[in-house]
């Protein structure tokens, strides 16, 4: 499932972490054969037409039907649903490489995400039904104690900006958490970049694609910024997400409503966990496993 020979102490040396740290985000080698980025597209087609592994509700409910056939679509806990995108978006392989990058011992899944930017083709570049708009994942997430979370972005084709690649805004996580940064369901890419960028930031927009692969990842801190526009190909744009957090990772106060807060019960009390099934534990599997080279996700 996994690349053989993923080793991932020889893969996250020195100078990916310093680059992760110093860029807000790091694009991995392809990390998943072919034949796992095939399942997993195959996942995406079940999950959509609402062919479920298990007929649990997520608490986002299952996928919507998007009346607009060109709008992004998103379901969120998809791992509730689907065990190939279980597999992958709670692996120890990506739990380890987290575990490096986020510099934590143990690592939970916080959600993750399926995602599809259909393709509106050559001509519909004005077509903002599949954008994603410039946003840090932490300003949808403040209710969680810790500004140290890790999204990994799994390419299930090749991916640049022709068919709508995330773009990443170079440095940004040392800006801190922006005011109005929760915008992952909004479109005009130019506006909010006029709104963010006249903020108090300590560095320029530099705005780079996020160019991968099949079966490679890029891991981005939550402070980042990062969104996409629209997908000019004839082809539908997957992915899966995992966003990834601190073993030890909370509750904290803050007016924001998250669906993950339903977890925590009707009295939160702030440094309280999100632990147990809804968060797996990514990282370490189990201290008594052997690393995730050595059979991939099982
Ligand atoms: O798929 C995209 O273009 C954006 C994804 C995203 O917001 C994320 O991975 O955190
Ligand atoms: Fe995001």
């Amino acid at each position: 499932m996994v690349v053989k020979g993923t080793d991932v102490d020889a893969l996250i040396n020195e100078d990916v972490v310093a680059e992760y740290r110093d860029r807000g985000y790091w694009r991995s080698p392809r990390l998943f054969d072919r034949e796992t980025t095939a399942l997993l597209r195959r996942a995406h087609e079940r999950l959509w037409s609402g062919d479920f592994d298990h007929p649990i509700p997520s608490q986002y409910g299952p996928p919507r039907d998007e009346p607009d056939a060109a709008a992004v679509r998103q379901q969120c806990n998809a791992f509730w649903l689907n065990d190939d995108i279980r597999a992958v978006t709670t692996s120890p392989l990506l739990g380890a490489i987290g575990a490096r990058l986020m510099d934590v011992d143990e690592v939970r899944l916080w959600h993750d995400q399926a995602v599809t930017k259909p393709g509106v083709g050559a001509g519909g570049a004005a077509v903002t039904a599949g954008n994603i708009g410039w946003h840090q994942d932490y300003g949808h997430w403040q209710c969680s104690s810790s500004t140290n979370m890790c999204t990994a972005w799994i390419a299930l084709q090749d991916t640049d900006l022709g068919n709508g690649a995330m773009r990443t805004i170079v440095g940004s996580h040392r800006w801190g958490l922006l005011e109005d940064s929760a915008n992952f369901g909004k479109k005009d890419l130019a506006g909010l970049k006029a709104r963010l960028s006249k903020q108090d930031i300590s560095g320029a927009w530099i705005d780079e694609p996020c160019l991968l692969r099949e079966g490679e990842v890029s891991f981005h801190h939550c402070l980042t910024l990062h969104g996409s526009g629209p997908n000019l190909s004839d082809t539908a744009r997957l992915c899966l997400i995992s966003h990834m957090m601190p073993g030890d990772t909370g509750y904290r106060r803050s007016p924001q409503y998250h669906p993950n807060m339903l977890f925590l019960g009707p009295d939160a009390r702030p440094g309280q966990p999100f632990a147990g099934p809804y968060f797996p534990v990514m990282w370490p599997r189990d201290r008594t496993a052997p690393p995730p080279t050595a059979g991939g996700p099982a």
